[in-house]
């Protein structure tokens, strides 16, 4: 097989363990992270995977037909994964209809702005999204109440065979595609582990907001 996903990761181990490894999740490990980092960045990234969706929505427009069990048991998650956010932010007493914090603002930018790229790229900036949650929950793991219910959700084993599923089918798309795709693709590969680590960045220093 020709360019991977793993190659990706490989070229750009830094990029990849800033966005993975963040004071945030570390907080949450050992359950030092406040009550308002915490709930700040359930807002928001309830705000962010509203977006998500519809990115996912997107992408399976673009992709091959053989792609789609994947895409849409990805997408029936994501349903549950937004009333999951719903019942959570309630719980802490907190509006989900508040504005999008400048990092999310320009993560769901970077979305849009995909919709109109070829497949291969839109489905390695799919899986690195959802492989960037996986690993850096993981790595973070295992994390004290009430956060492990959060480590688990991307952290499990069956998050991470569904990233792996995502994995194969990006490397497929990659594998065929032209040279002028592979480098968009790696380049917003790029761009999804800095919008990351900025989005954790986000929640660390805006407590309460
Ligand atoms: C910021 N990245 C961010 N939030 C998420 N929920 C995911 C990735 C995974 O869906």
């Amino acid at each position: 097989m020709g360019l991977t996903c793993d190659q990706f990761v490989a070229r750009h181990a830094k990029g990849w363990e800033e966005a993975t490894r963040h004071p945030f999740l570390e907080g949450c490990r050992t359950g030092t992270i406040e009550y308002g980092q915490f709930a700040s960045w359930l807002v928001q990234d309830y705000l962010f995977v509203v977006e998500f969706t519809r990115f996912a929505a997107r992408v399976l427009t673009t992709a091959p037909v053989e792609h789609f069990d994947v895409l849409l048991g990805g997408l029936t998650a994501l349903r549950n994964e937004l009333s999951w956010f719903r019942a959570h932010a309630g719980e802490r007493g907190r509006q989900l209809t508040v504005p999008q914090q400048t990092a999310c603002v320009q993560y769901c930018q970077f979305m849009d702005r995909l919709a109109h790229a070829p497949y291969p790229v839109q489905a390695t900036a799919f899986w690195a999204i959802e492989a960037v949650y996986n690993h850096a929950w993981q790595d973070a793991s295992p994390m004290v109440p009430p956060y492990d219910e959060f480590a688990r959700r991307w952290g499990s084993a069956e998050f991470g065979a569904y990233v792996g599923h995502l994995r194969r089918q990006a490397d497929e798309a990659l594998d065929a595609a032209p040279e002028a795709d592979q480098a968009q693709a790696e380049a917003e590969f790029l761009e999804v582990l800095r919008l990351e680590r900025a989005f954790w960045q986000m929640a660390f220093v805006c407590p309460g907001t």
